[in-house]
């Protein structure tokens, strides 16, 4: 389990820094940029968050509210988790350990209707359908290994306090 742990903070902006400092850089060719890549990822490996393809992730060692977690993320110039695909599902699954932690998505304007916090609706989903019923008012969602030891989504009340997961994304 890799985790981000508070006396790391500092890593962390060194390395959401460093993601910033890459993506402003505009490379005249395709391997400028993979060499870019490969530089982050020899560099980060292994210091307590990880990257996967084009974003770098860090699991929180605290827990917090949703709202607390996402305000955690923005600070540091990332956002709470948007998974994006069936390998990013996997990815996040296997840096998970046996955490419960918070991901972007939450029904908290609309009950029902789902969206990321970059405003995108939900496409690829993995709820655990019996665990998605807004029962006592769940508007936002985490994710978690269920009894039948896959990775799904919950939703769950906002207020819990959780790990979480930022996002922070070095290329569209
Ligand atoms: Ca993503
Ligand atoms: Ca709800
Ligand atoms: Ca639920």
């Amino acid at each position: 389990m890799i985790v981000c742990s508070s006396e790391h903070v500092e890593m962390v902006v060194d390395i959401y820094e460093s993601v910033d400092s890459v993506r402003d850089h505009d490379p005249d060719t395709e391997k400028e940029d993979a060499d870019a890549e490969r530089r982050l990822e020899a560099h980060h490996t292994g210091k307590g968050c990880f990257y996967f393809k084009s974003s770098f992730y860090c699991m929180s060692k605290e827990t917090k509210s949703w709202e607390e977690s996402r305000h955690d993320c923005s600070s540091r110039g990332a956002d709470l988790v948007i998974i994006n695909s069936r390998e990013e599902q996997e990815f996040i699954s296997q840096q998970l350990g046996g955490f419960e932690a918070w991901i972007g998505l939450s029904d908290r304007d609309r009950e029902g209707e789902w969206k990321w916090v970059d405003g995108t609706p939900l496409t690829t989903e993995y709820w655990d359908s019996g665990q998605l019923g807004n029962t006592g008012d769940e508007d936002c969602a985490e994710i978690y290994y269920s009894d039948s030891n896959k990775v799904v989504w919950n939703d769950k009340k906002c207020s819990e306090k959780l790990h979480w997961i930022c996002e922070k994304r070095l290329s569209q």
